[in-house]
């Protein structure tokens, strides 16, 4: 899971970045065209449930879930279209921290000298539809010139990719992003690999320097119809400073300014909700591991997060959920109370569900 840090120069992304990922050593950086440039972080999901288990079958070694944040500066008010390095790196990313500028201060130049919430997200989001637009137009172009030479392709898949494009380029000139536009499944097939950035979800922060900037988390997207956005409000500077802190500084700060949560927490469970991601727990090799999911990920498709082979070999998972051996005490209890299932191929996966999958390993490994 990948989440793009992004917003208007100066808005306090790199500051988000590094109360986020201060426990961890960026992985690398790198200058996309002169003027953006790109840090990543790898951090680990915190979730108690892993460590309950942990305890529970006495297990030392943990594996969280991982989650990728990308600090992606290079976003400006000034420039016709995105250079296309920055859009490839845009269009990579599983969803959007939008950092949207809400504190005063003159030393720090906004790109348009004033503050306004809203007119900045409109900013950005307009030109997430432009690249958009400019995306679909490319291919339609394309998709012509094949019709026009001829040979190759079936007409009629030609022209019912050129319907499906018409209709996205439809979509985003009423201003509905590429989100909007219900696909089935082939149809999601024929656009996936284009990462249109109007269809991934965005979590916008309100990047707020004083507490009473925060109340009002309802934001009107303006023209920007059906986007997938949902917005909180933080103090990214001080949220920066109270995480290099030692935890006992820094639980005494964040009751001092009535934080119930860390930063991280904060966001990976805002995001989490944002994009319907739950987390699955598996036991086994001496390892407790926790596996991040989509919300209708069936059993065979989590099983292909752990092992391609789990998920073509797939016969069933024996299913229990966290809640019940908690409640419950013990894998024989949970047995015995009939909450231990096993479930096949068409079961969705449910939140804090620990699996054991049950597969055919393939043929050429089999003796
Ligand atoms: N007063 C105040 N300053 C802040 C706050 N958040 C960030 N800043 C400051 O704003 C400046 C810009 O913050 P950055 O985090 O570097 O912003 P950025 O979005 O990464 O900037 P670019 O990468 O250059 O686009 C820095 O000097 C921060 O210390 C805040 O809540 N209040
Ligand atoms: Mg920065």
């Amino acid at each position: 899971m990948k989440l793009g840090i992004i917003g208007l120069p100066q808005c306090g992304k790199t500051t988000l970045f590094s109360a986020l990922t201060h426990n961890y050593n960026p992985t690398g950086q790198k200058v996309v065209d002169g003027r953006a440039q790109i840090d990543t972080a790898i951090v680990s999901v915190p979730d108690e449930r892993i460590d309950w288990l942990s305890t529970h079958y006495r297990l030392k070694k943990i594996s969280h879930a991982k989650i990728t944040f990308q600090d992606i500066s290079g976003i400006t008010t000034d420039q016709e279209s995105f250079p296309r390095s920055l859009l490839t790196i845009l269009s990579q990313v599983d969803g959007f921290i939008h950092v949207v500028r809400n504190f005063h201060d003159l030393n720090i130049p906004h790109p348009m000298q004033r503050i306004d919430i809203e007119e900045d997200i409109n900013i950005l989001l307009d030109e997430f539809a432009i690249a958009d637009m400019l995306t679909v137009d490319r291919r339609l172009e394309s998709l012509k010139s094949e019709w026009d030479k001829g040979g190759g392709r079936n007409r009629s898949e030609i022209e019912y990719e050129q319907k499906l494009f018409e209709q996205l380029h439809g979509a985003l000139e009423t201003n509905y992003g590429v989100g909007a536009v219900h696909l089935d499944k082939q149809q999601q097939k024929l656009v996936s690999g284009f990462g249109f950035l109007t269809s991934k979800p965005m979590l916008i922060v309100l990047n707020s320097d004083d507490k009473s900037h925060m109340e009002n988390c309802l934001i009107n997207t303006g023209k920007h119809n059906n986007l997938k956005t949902a917005a909180i409000s933080l103090m990214s500077k001080l949220e920066m400073e109270i995480a290099q802190l030692d935890q006992s500084d820094a639980s005494f700060f964040m009751k001092e300014y009535g934080m119930s949560e860390p930063v991280l927490d904060k966001i990976i469970k805002n995001a989490y909700k944002m994009m319907s991601l739950k987390s699955f727990f598996t036991v086994g090799n001496n390892e407790v591991r926790a596996w991040t999911i989509t919300g209708d990920t069936n059993a065979p498709q989590a099983a292909g997060t752990i092992h391609s082979d789990m998920q073509s070999g797939f016969i069933r998972a024996e299913v229990m959920s966290f809640a019940n051996l908690k409640s419950l005490g013990s894998e024989a209890s949970v047995k015995a109370a009939g909450k231990w299932r096993l479930e096949g191929k068409e079961y969705i996966v449910q939140d804090g569900d620990i699996i054991n999958i049950r597969f055919s390993p393939p043929r050429n490994n089999q003796n």
